[in-house]
């Protein structure tokens, strides 16, 4: 096929204007007198796609060229956010597209608002693996992510003074235009049946599924910015097969049950989990894991092949990085391929498979480690529990071996948990079957190996890592604060920081320049302005996160309270006028988190309607908190509020947007927070709260709530107010649960949170203070791109190396 080359995309305005028509006429099937806005982005949005297609051509060609060591992030989450403005920043696009777009009579803005986020994951860990796969592109490693297509994403929450309510999130009910699906790259997967013994050969077995399922991949580009490659994140979507449509059912006319089993297939990607914590052990979230597991390692096995055929190679061309133990179950499903279909050796196995797997760890929260009960695993996969046990038996001699007698510490590690009930531990598999294991923030990979993984860090004490996460600065502050990008931009002398985030340091100099600090400032007030949610001169105070009691919006809702009751108490104090900002979704079925949304909106109504109070204190809490609307209100926060209890907060991100975007954090020594504050300087961040070691301790010497509450005059003032009945039961139960028990020592950090808000204040009375503070917090933010993290475990556990690709010509 030597000397066959492709038409090259227009670069002109002319020519992209060009390209457009054609694939309004030829793609989309319309013309330009009837095309609506809809026909419009999704014509723009293939044009835009077709730039990235060529990149991605060569990516692949040039991948598959050097046959290299690649990464596989293997997740059951992905949170990519919008794409087309991403893309049209990616591929260069913007301005042809913008003007193309105004000739056929649209703006692009109206075109942008058509473009819907795959909701595909929770919250954090979701997000943290779109930014990965953006600076894996960026750092121009080979990398496919591998995740789930669910047909519905994270529900759509509306909130209203009832609180929050969910309503289904059919993201692609219009189609997806930024999607390639690939069927004949199909799998097949199996479920449930019984396991055959094969003659004269004891290591293996033969699985024989009760249910089988098909798997067909789709993916999407992920860009590098600044560089030509262009990576995929394939996303499978379950299929039934043909088999299981029940034709002679169908014809005696019992239709349901003819459909009944292609149903039951296809209902393992039909939504997303909406919990981000709690196991609840619910069969189909297993099969959900599996089905990504199995289908990805054949896909991986796939590729090997093409440029490999010898086992003894698969390690060192393979790095399968687990997020969370949600994919663990990876570890035996590559053991069963290995021995029972390719018919290794056990030991030789085990040896690719523990050096292939990496493990990151995203919780320290004990209900929040994963943990299958042993007779859901032996039902649905019961070779892998075979192969689970054997696993924990040769792991279990090894500790035997090096703590001869000590039958505690077996116990405690093995992969099987035996009270209350039989269970798998997935946390201790993904140790054991694994080269590296990484907590997310320095704090939490010391507390992993200091208390949940304690055991573990003994034995093995070169496995545990820290890599601290990170955050694309193109989506984070790039996108979705253009005006501030500028300046920096202009600042800085060039835009080179958005691949080197560390330059954002020169921004120090600046600081003098009473004209920068001006701009820097007015830059602030435009983005409230745009964002809409109160004054624009009232210090914007923003909680933007999942609803957890961990998380503590209870103590924030406590700060509201009680500088309520201040200001009736002295209406003609001289008050900073506040904007308080919650946005976040809770689990549905985590009553104490959405009780806390109903009682924020329900007391954000009762201020609103005051108006002694209302001049100086405004709750705003919109609905649907998604990567869409982070972005609008990251770039109008001033105020950036990390209040978790210390050592709860594995990292945070949302803490690194905001810093990185000019806000000053209020925060506890949790999670990243600590490394934000070394960075951006202790003047820099109020510091308030109990550490991790305290809140432990605190436990420990008998922690009583009524204690703080007695003691502490506005404290018991604001907590009576809330469970005097004025909101209702809500009120009545969130009150309680603080006297109480108050698991996450609320009452314990608040007067330290007031005197800290206090600080806050004073800080922001001075306003030339608070803009230096704002300008430092984004300055000695750069440590915090995910180009950092993918740079740290490319160096320190992928151990892999770019792989540079040819420019167009
Ligand atoms: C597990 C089993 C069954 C159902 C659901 C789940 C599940 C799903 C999602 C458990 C946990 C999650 C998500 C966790 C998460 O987002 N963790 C956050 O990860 C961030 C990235 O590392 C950190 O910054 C946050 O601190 C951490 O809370």
């Amino acid at each position: 096929r030597q000397g066959i080359g492709l038409r090259k995309l227009g670069k002109t305005a002319d020519e992209f204007q060009q390209d457009l028509l054609s694939n309004l006429y030829y793609r989309r099937g319309t013309t330009v007198e009837s095309a609506s806005a809809r026909d419009a982005y999704e014509t723009l949005s293939l044009t835009v796609r077709d730039r990235l297609a060529e990149r991605r051509a060569r990516t692949a060609a040039a991948h598959y060229a050097s046959n290299p060591r690649w990464v596989y992030y293997l997740s059951a989450e992905y949170l990519l956010g919008a794409q087309l403005e991403q893309n049209l920043l990616y591929s260069g696009t913007g301005n042809l597209a913008a003007e193309a777009v105004k000739a056929l009579g649209f703006s692009l803005e109206d075109l942008e608002d058509l473009d819907v986020e795959p909701g595909l994951g929770n919250g954090g860990l979701g997000r943290l693996a779109a930014c990965l796969v953006d600076s894996l592109a960026t750092r121009d490693i080979p990398a496919v992510g591998y995740g789930i297509r669910y047909d519905l994403g994270i529900f759509r929450q509306i909130i209203t003074e009832n609180g929050q309510t969910e309503l289904p999130d059919d993201w692609a009910f219009q189609g997806n235009p930024w999607e390639f699906p690939a069927p004949d790259d199909r799998q097949t997967v199996g479920f449930y049946g019984h396991t055959e013994p094969v003659p004269g050969s004891p290591d293996r077995k033969v699985w024989v599924p009760g249910e089988i399922v098909l798997g067909e991949p789709s993916h999407m580009l992920v860009p590098g910015y600044g560089t030509d490659t262009v990576n995929i994140v394939r996303l499978w979507s379950a299929k039934a097969s043909e088999a299981s449509f029940d034709l002679s059912r169908f014809s005696a006319g019992q239709y349901a049950e003819a459909v009944q089993e292609a149903v039951r297939a296809e209902n393992i990607s039909k939504v997303l989990y909406p919990d981000d914590s709690t196991e609840l052990g619910r069969e189909l979230r297993l099969k959900q894991q599996y089905f990504l597991v199995s289908c990805s390692l054949r896909d991986i096995i796939r590729r090997f092949r093409l440029r490999n055929e010898d086992w003894s190679e698969f390690a060192d061309k393979t790095v399968i990085q687990l997020n969370d133990t949600h994919p663990t179950i990876a570890i035996p499903e590559l053991m069963r391929l290995l021995v029972d279909e390719y018919e290794l050796d056990w030991s030789k196995a085990w040896e690719i498979t523990r050096k292939t797997f990496a493990y990151t760890c995203h919780t320290l929260l004990p209900e929040a480690l994963e943990t299958w009960p042993v007779r859901l695993i032996e039902k649905l996969l019961p070779r892998h529990l075979e192969i689970i046990y054997v696993i924990n038996m040769l792991f279990l001699r090894e500790v035997g071996a090096q703590f001869p007698g000590d039958q505690d510490r077996i116990r405690r590690m093995s992969i099987i948990q035996e009270e209350p009930e039989r269970r798998v531990r997935m946390a201790h598999l993904a140790v054991v079957g694994t080269e590296a294991v990484n907590g997310v923030a320095e704090l939490h990979s010391k507390l992993l190996r200091e208390t949940v993984l304690d055991d573990f860090a003994d034995l093995w004490p070169a496995k545990f890592q820290n890599v601290t996460n990170g955050i694309s600065p193109r989506r984070f502050i790039r996108i979705a604060n253009p005006r501030l990008s500028d300046l920096i931009t202009e600042g800085l002398g060039d835009d080179s920081w958005l691949r080197d985030l560390e330059k954002l340091a020169g921004l120090e100099s600046l600081i003098g320049d009473a004209s920068f600090r001006d701009r820097w400032q007015s830059i602030k007030r435009a983005n409230k302005v745009a964002l809409a949610a109160g004054d624009p001169d009232s210090l914007t105070d923003v909680m933007i996160k999942r609803f957890h009691e961990y998380k503590r919006q209870q103590l924030k809702l406590l700060h509201v309270v009680t500088l309520y009751q201040r200001i009736h108490a002295n209406p003609a104090g001289d008050w900073v006028p506040r904007t308080v900002l919650f946005a976040g979704k809770a689990a549905p079925a985590y009553h104490a988190a959405k009780d806390l949304i109903q009682l924020i909106a329900t007391v954000g109504a009762t201020i609103a309607a005051d108006p002694v109070a209302s001049p100086y204190l405004k709750v705003v809490f919109p609905s649907n908190y998604n990567v869409t609307l982070a972005e609008k209100i990251i770039p109008a926060a001033d105020l950036s509020e990390q209040i978790s209890l210390a050592g709860k907060e594995a990292s945070g991100t949302g803490n690194m947007k905001l810093a990185l975007n000019g806000a000053v954090t209020i925060g506890t020594l949790d999670g990243a927070n600590i490394e934000i504050r070394a960075r951006v300087g202790e003047d820099n961040f109020f510091l308030f709260g109990l550490d991790a070691y305290e809140a432990a301790q605190a436990r420990i010497n008998g922690y009583q709530p009524r204690a703080f509450y007695e003691h502490d005059a506005e404290l018991r003032a604001a907590i009576d107010a809330l469970g005097s009945g004025a909101f209702g039961d809500v009120g009545h139960r969130v009150a309680s649960s603080l006297l109480g028990w108050d698991e996450y020592l609320t009452l314990a950090d608040y007067r330290a949170y007031l005197d800290a808000q206090a600080q806050v204040e004073e800080a922001w009375r001075d306003r030339d203070r608070w803009i230096r503070m704002s300008i430092l917090n984004t300055a000695h933010s750069g440590f915090f791109s995910s180009d950092r993290t993918v740079a740290d475990y490319a160096a320190r556990i992928w151990r892999v190396a770019p792989v540079p690709v040819p420019h167009e010509d």
